[in-house]
């Protein structure tokens, strides 16, 4: 097991793996900004030190400057979170040359799933369902074609992209191809890359992704699914576990797809794979995230399972306790992002000192932060606060701990969109289930 491991990330999820690796008797070494010298990472690990300036190119992102202070203080591996390095190939590539073990699958694994288009070819090969489409456009005129074959809608998503990024949804055929060029253009100054791919455009679908873990032994489970379908311009505001939308029979199938994905690409350590699922329970292959995920406390909750403790283990060459067969899912859980933005304000971010913060509690109530009393939330980086997560043994006494933990929560200071996710929770669409990955967007359209 390792003795030292360097935390390649800031904010809540450098507390979280900190908290983990402190749990595990291991050593931590933290790395932080100027902007971040008063973080609580910084305060919770063993050690820590400056790597360069606010901006994330000069700091959190500066490859070379976290080799270097883990090379420097002698740790074995380094965490590398979500966002920022973690799915970075030529990061992972580069602690591997140095002898550092990436906490995460082969560089060569985040090279292949991080290519959306090639990911796609992959699992279609390997009998996974992927959406209808056409892999890279390389003539524009044959894809029109091709476009008016499979039928409009259609959306058009940058190989280098993911995650919402680089993706451009068409409704007309007159619009198709300045699409096209348009998205690629932006892929290329964004990623560097400019290859694009299409897919039939699935309306009413609900995005359901499962937690895949991994052992370095050929040991493939899968932890169960998330509803992520409540976002907001790509970005998840809500998730929960079990998805309502989702039959037992049905479940397990996608639970074997994603296993089966995981074993095509010789998958180690944990990973999530995202499906979108249709009301007449077809389910097709969306992408792969080669990374812990935000919202991973959720799994946490319904399976038992430390799944960052795990990764760290599985890292560290251990085999993964429990067989498919011993996962038991029980329960709901459900995550609400907590973001310092104003809702009623378009969204715009929120920064400012924390003059009250007031953390609710009780039975599995847990709220993921960085923040604290009196902190100075920098302008320099993500808007996302906290996450409140809540279990219960069935999904109305989880929605109701959830709202009653969101009006018991305190941050005065900044804005943020507390109250929304309330508002949220509210609805028809939320209480039954119902919701799709377009409900959030038409609700905000009225929401003042
Ligand atoms: C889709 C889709 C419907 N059909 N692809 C969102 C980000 C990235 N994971 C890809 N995403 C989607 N891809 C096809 N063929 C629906 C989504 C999607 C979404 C799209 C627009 C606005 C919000 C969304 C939320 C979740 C998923």
């Amino acid at each position: 097991m390792f003795s030292k491991i360097l935390i390649a990330n800031r904010g809540e999820i450098a507390v979280r793996i900190i908290r983990a690796c402190n749990e595990m008797g291991i050593h931590t070494v933290a790395v932080y900004s100027e902007a971040d010298a008063e973080a609580l990472h910084v305060n919770l690990a063993d050690e820590s030190y400056c790597i360069g300036p606010a901006l994330l190119k000069d700091s959190y992102l500066n490859m070379t400057a976290i080799i270097d202070v883990a090379i420097a203080t002698g740790c074995q591996a380094i965490h590398p979170g979500y966002g920022l390095l973690s799915e970075n190939p030529r990061f992972a590539e580069l602690c591997e040359k140095c002898n550092i073990k990436f906490i995460g699958p082969h560089w060569s694994v985040i090279a292949k799933m991080g290519d959306k288009d090639e990911a796609r070819r992959t699992m279609k090969a390997a009998g996974v369902p992927v959406v209808p489409g056409l892999d890279e456009i390389t003539d524009v005129a044959a894809a029109k074609k091709f476009a008016a074959e499979i039928g409009y809608p259609v959306i058009v998503k940058a190989s280098a992209g993911g995650g919402g990024r680089g993706i451009r949804i068409v409704y007309k055929e007159e619009d198709f191809e300045n699409a096209v060029l348009t998205a690629s253009a932006e892929a290329k100054s964004a990623f560097g890359n400019g290859k694009v791919y299409l897919e039939k455009f699935l309306m009413d679908v609900k995005h359901v992704e499962m937690q895949i873990v991994a052992d370095e032994q050929g040991n493939v489970v899968c932890l169960g699914e998330r509803d992520c379908s409540m976002q907001r311009k790509n970005q998840k505001l809500i998730e929960e576990s079990p998805c309502v939308a989702l039959k037992p029979d049905v479940r397990q199938k996608m639970m074997e797809a994603a296993v089966l994905a995981a074993k095509t690409v010789h998958y180690t350590n944990l990973g999530t794979i995202e499906f979108l699922l249709d009301r007449q329970d077809n389910f097709y292959f969306m992408e792969m995230n080669t990374r812990l995920q935000v919202e991973h406390p959720v799994t946490e909750y319904v399976t038992g399972i430390d799944v960052v403790k795990w990764q760290i283990r599985i890292a560290a060459g251990m085999e993964f306790s429990s067989r498919q067969e011993d996962i038991r899912l029980r329960g709901c859980a459900i995550e609400c992002r907590i973001n310092s933005e104003d809702a009623r304000n378009n969204f715009r971010p929120s920064c400012g000192k924390i003059a009250l913060l007031h953390i609710p509690g009780g039975p599995w109530v847990r709220f993921d932060t960085a923040i604290y009393q009196d902190y100075q939330i920098p302008p320099y980086y993500d808007s996302m606060i906290g996450k409140l997560i809540v279990y219960a043994h069935d999904r109305t006494e989880a929605i109701r701990k959830m709202q009653a933990a969101l009006c018991e929560l305190v941050i005065e200071g900044v804005h943020t969109n507390a109250e929304l996710s309330s508002d949220i929770l509210a609805q028809p669409e939320f209480k039954d289930g119902s919701y799709c990955t377009n409900f959030l967007d038409k609700f905000l359209k009225n929401y003042h």
